[in-house]
């Protein structure tokens, strides 16, 4: 069989289009952009790569859930009342882990922890994490997430962390994201210019730049919100079910936020959690859900709010009060705004 050659020696089309298909390490990316940080950016890349390293570890036992006693519940609950799943123990032991042996982080507000927890050290940031998000998805291998939101404590490290430390609102974040264990693992973040989306190659064992400045189309045809609970929802919501149903939407709802969210911001459409007769405040958490996703959507030119106000607007009292989530595509959150 004739075998061509390459005369120039030029890298074939191939393998130049599968060179460029491939973008940075994270790590490098990291490095990259480290100057626009108006913060000690080295600190916070130190942090981001804590985190990273935690979602590699977390996705590994994710991966094999079906094969090791890591499935189904612990027999325990969480404040919150939710009944945690060994992974969701599992994964915030090892975020928990990651991040006190980074150093960079003094205090970390958990979904699976009552208070925050005091990591004593000269951190100058604070996290605010749901190790796992959706856990209750794992036992039928539907995709699961992990979402961060990072804030810079106010007051002098090593000094004792205060509340002011603690119960800071979304606008005051410095970095946020979520990796999203799906089909691919990917790592979506922004540290406040824009939001960039990386997939991991676990052969590798890096994340690379798959999913560049990220950006919600303006409008979408795609609702998320779980039909199953109309009958405690209010009119103005099931007005704007109406609405979607009446330009022929399509309705997707994973029940999973973050896996929700991504598909949300990559092809346009909103998610709904609102206030219901049955949690008046709405289901999701606001500092390790809500906060984080709101900072993303707000950075892809999305947008995000409780059905009232701005999500990131929204006064802290209490490390796991919840609220009414509404957020995707801008033009898509001020219609069910209106109503
Ligand atoms: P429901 C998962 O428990 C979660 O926190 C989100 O990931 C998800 O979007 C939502 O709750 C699903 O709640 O009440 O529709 O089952």
């Amino acid at each position: 069989m004739q075998r061509s050659t390459n005369k120039t020696n030029a890298p074939s089309i191939e393998s130049s289009r599968i060179a460029q298909s491939i973008g940075s390490a994270l790590d490098r990316f990291i490095k990259n952009n480290q100057n626009q940080f108006q913060y000690a950016s080295g600190e916070l890349s130190q942090l981001l790569r804590d985190i990273a390293l935690a979602s590699k570890v977390v996705n590994r036992e994710v991966n094999k859930a079906g094969l090791i006693d890591i499935m189904g519940p612990m027999g325990t609950q969480n404040l919150g009342g939710d009944h945690q799943q060994k992974l969701d123990v599992l994964a915030n032991i090892r975020f928990t882990r990651a991040l006190a042996k980074g150093g960079e982080v003094c205090a970390l507000i958990s979904e699976e922890s009552d208070s925050f927890v005091d990591l004593n050290n000269e951190g100058k940031y604070v996290i605010a994490i749901d190790p796992l998000d959706g856990s209750s998805n794992i036992d039928v291998n539907v995709s699961i997430g992990t979402i961060f939101s990072i804030y810079r404590r106010k007051t002098q490290p090593g000094t004792p962390i205060q509340s002011i430390d603690i119960l800071q609102k979304g606008s005051e974040q410095v970095a946020a994201g979520y990796v999203l264990y799906g089909s691919s693992t990917m790592l979506v973040y922004t540290t406040g210019h824009g939001v960039n989306g990386f997939t991991y190659e676990p052969s590798l064992g890096e994340y690379f730049l798959s999913h560049p400045d990220l950006k919600m189309p303006e409008g979408g045809k795609i609702y998320s919100i779980n039909e199953g609970l109309s009958n405690a929802f209010s009119k103005p919501v099931l007005d704007y079910i109406q609405y979607c149903k009446s330009q022929n939407y399509t309705a997707r709802y994973i029940g999973s936020l973050v896996a929700d969210f991504h598909r949300n911001m990559l092809k346009g459409g909103i998610y709904i959690y609102p206030a219901t007769s049955k949690d008046g405040s709405g289901k999701l958490r606001l500092m390790y859900e809500c906060n984080a996703l709101a900072f993303i959507s707000e950075q892809a030119d999305g947008m995000a709010t409780d059905g009232k106000q701005r999500i990131l607007d929204v006064e802290i009292k209490d490390l796991h009060q919840r609220t009414a989530f509404y957020v995707g595509s801008k033009k898509m959150v001020e219609k069910a705004m209106s109503y």
